[in-house]
C-alpha cells in the first residue's frame, strides 16, 4: 500500500468517547443513506472480519488464560493496526471499490486519542502506522462530543461487565476526548463536531442532518 492517505468520499466515521450515543447513530445514518438507495456496509472497529474481531476479544476482552498478562501500551497499538489491516483490506475497500458507501463505528482516530493520548504513546508513531498499513481517510468524521461523567455514567447503566478500557481511570477518558477535540480542531474540513450532550433523538437528528450536508456538498463538488 502506497504511504499517502486518500480520504475517500464514500467513506464515514464516528468517534466519541463511551456513552456518546454512536450505536443509535449510525443507525440513524445507515437509514438516511438506504433511504436514498444507496448500498450501506455498517461496521466497527477494531473489528470488522473474523480475524479482526478476535483481535478485538484479546485487547478489550482477555480470556482467562491470558487476562493477567498485563498487555503493554506498544503492543495494544500494534494489535489495533493489525486488526485495522485486515479490515481495510477485507472488508473497507472492496466495499468501497464496488461503490457502496461504508459507515464505521470508529477508525484511527480512535488510535490517536486511546493509544497516542490515553496512553501516551507518540502521534508520529501513529501517524506512520496510519500511512504505511492504511492508507486511508474517511471523508467525513462524526465526532459524538460529550463530558467524560456523562458519557461513563451513560455505559455504567448498561447492564454489563466493562471491558479491559472502560477499566481506565477518568483522567485516561479526558485525555482521549482532548486527542479527539483537538483532531477535530485541526481539521475541521473532515470533522463535525455533534453535542452528544442532547438526549438521543436530537443527537441522531443532528448526525443524520450533517450526513445529508455533505452529501449534498459532494453531488455540488
Ligand atoms: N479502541 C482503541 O483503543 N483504539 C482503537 O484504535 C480503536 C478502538 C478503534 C471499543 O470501542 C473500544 O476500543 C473503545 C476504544 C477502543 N473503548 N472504550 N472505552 P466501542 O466503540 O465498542 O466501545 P465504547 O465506545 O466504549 O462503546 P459504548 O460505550 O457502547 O459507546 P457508544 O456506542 O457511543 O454508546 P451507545 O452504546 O450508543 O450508548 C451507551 C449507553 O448510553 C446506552 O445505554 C444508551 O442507551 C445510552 N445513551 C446513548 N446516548 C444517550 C443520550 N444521548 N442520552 C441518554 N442516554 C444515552
Amino acid at each position: 500500500m502506497s504511504s499517502a492517505l486518500l480520504r475517500h468520499p464514500r467513506f464515514v466515521s464516528l468517534e466519541g468517547g463511551e456513552g456518546a450515543g454512536k450505536t443509535t447513530a449510525i443507525n440513524a445514518i445507515y437509514a438516511a443513506l438506504r433511504a436514498r438507495g444507496h448500498e450501506v456496509v455498517l461496521t466497527r472497529e477494531p473489528g470488522g472480519t473474523p480475524l479482526a474481531e478476535r483481535i478485538r476479544a484479546i485487547v478489550l476482552k482477555p480470556d482467562a488464560d491470558i487476562a493477567d498478562e498485563p498487555l503493554s501500551a506498544e503492543a495494544e497499538l500494534l494489535l489495533v493496526f493489525a486488526a485495522r489491516a485486515q479490515h481495510v483490506r477485507q472488508i473497507i475497500q472492496p466495499a468501497l471499490q464496488r461503490g457502496a458507501y461504508v459507515v464505521t463505528d470508529r477508525f484511527t482516530d480512535s488510535s490517536y486519542a486511546y493509544q497516542g493520548g490515553g496512553r501516551g504513546l507518540e502521534a508520529d508513531w501513529i501517524a506512520d502506522l496510519e500511512r504505511r498499513v492504511v492508507g486511508l481517510l474517511p471523508g467525513l468524521t462524526l465526532l459524538l462530543d460529550v463530558d467524560v461523567d456523562v458519557g461513563r455514567a451513560r455505559a455504567n447503566s448498561r447492564d454489563m461487565w466493562p471491558d479491559r478500557i472502560e477499566n481506565e481511570q477518568d483522567d485516561f477518558f479526558q485525555r482521549v476526548r482532548e486527542v479527539f477535540r483537538d483532531r477535530a480542531r485541526h481539521d475541521a474540513q473532515r470533522f463535525a463536531l455533534i453535542d452528544a450532550s442532547q438526549p438521543q433523538d436530537r443527537v441522531a437528528a443532528d448526525v443524520v442532518a450533517r450526513v445529508e450536508q455533505w452529501l449534498q456538498e459532494q453531488e455540488r463538488a
